[in-house]
């Protein structure tokens, strides 16, 4: 069920009219493409939580283990395409002066969709980094055992995410506060809003007088910061809230 064409038609024309545009998506914007979100169902692997899978320590304990949890992520995810929510937040970068998406996914698939003026928050996916040389690069193919090794030391692979514990880097996280400090209108959408520093983007938009408009299944902790909460699907709202022009149902 669609929200009512008012609330949406008022959201779209703010998004319409704002010089500056930031975005802030998380797993349920890849939840339509096939990627299991990381709290909702569906997004255990044997029973494992991810967040005791995705952390340091893990990785150290068993290295081997969370390789195998980011092996089967990346298998599952090579045959995941972008979706319509995808495509929309790719559309408009191009029709704002001041934009940019700051995702919280590492799937790497807005990438796909054609966005560029993305900060990949918590890493990617298709990243690997040697522990020992930090040689990093992308690759998308499968390794021929586990744990990965380095090609040019020997040391032991570690995918390129920032796990639990760790700091966002350095370069992403400047680009996305300037960006929060600036934006007039914030769109979050499919984002729990409970791990931090993303989750207090919407306030801090919010704090300073800027538009926080959220899309997702469920209420979240920023539902209240925002000046337009719509209940529904990233793929099928996005596209609507988004659009050059509004879609008047006949
Ligand atoms: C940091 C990469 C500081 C890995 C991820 C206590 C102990 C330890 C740490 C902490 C602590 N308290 C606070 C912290 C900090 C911690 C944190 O926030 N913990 C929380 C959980 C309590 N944060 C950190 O550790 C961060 N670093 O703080 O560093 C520091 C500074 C200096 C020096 C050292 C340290 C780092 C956090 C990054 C963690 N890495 N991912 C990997 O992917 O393997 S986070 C992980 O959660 C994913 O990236 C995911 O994107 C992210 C957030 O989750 P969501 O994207 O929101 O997804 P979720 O499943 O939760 O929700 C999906 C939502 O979509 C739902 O609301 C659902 O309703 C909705 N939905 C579903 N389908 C749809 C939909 N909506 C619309 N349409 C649909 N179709
Ligand atoms: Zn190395």
């Amino acid at each position: 069920m669609l929200p009512s064409d008012a609330g949406l038609e008022n959201a779209r024309s703010v998004v319409r009219e704002c010089r500056s545009l930031c975005v802030l998506t998380g797993a349920g914007v890849s939840a339509e493409s096939g990627v299991p979100t990381f709290r909702g169902t569906g997004g255990l692997w044997r029973n494992r939580d991810p967040m005791s899978l995705a952390t340091p320590g893990a990785f150290a304990k068993d290295p081997k283990t969370v390789w195998e949890w980011y092996r089967w992520r990346r298998e599952l995810i090579r045959e995941c395409a972008p979706n319509p929510g995808h495509e929309a937040i790719a559309r408009i970068e191009g029709e704002k002066e001041d934009f940019l998406l700051v995702t919280q996914n590492v799937d790497g698939l807005h990438r796909l969709a054609g966005s560029r003026k993305l900060v990949e928050f918590h890493g990617s996916i298709w990243e690997v980094r040697c522990m020992d040389c930090a040689r990093a690069e992308e690759v998308r193919s499968d390794f021929p055992s586990l744990p990965p090794r380095c090609p040019s030391c020997g040391g032991l692979l570690r995918p390129g995410v920032v796990w639990f514990g760790e700091p966002i880097p350095q370069a992403a996280l400047a680009a996305s506060l300037s960006m929060i400090g600036r934006c007039e209108v914030l769109v979050a959408a499919g984002t729990s809003s409970v791990v931090q520093p993303s989750a207090s983007f919407a306030l801090s938009v919010a704090r300073r007088g800027g538009t926080v408009i959220e899309v997702n299944l469920e209420a979240t902790p920023i539902t209240e910061s925002a000046r337009f909460s719509f209940r529904g699907k990233t793929g099928e709202i996005l596209p609507l809230l988004l659009a050059r022009i509004s879609h008047q149902r006949p």
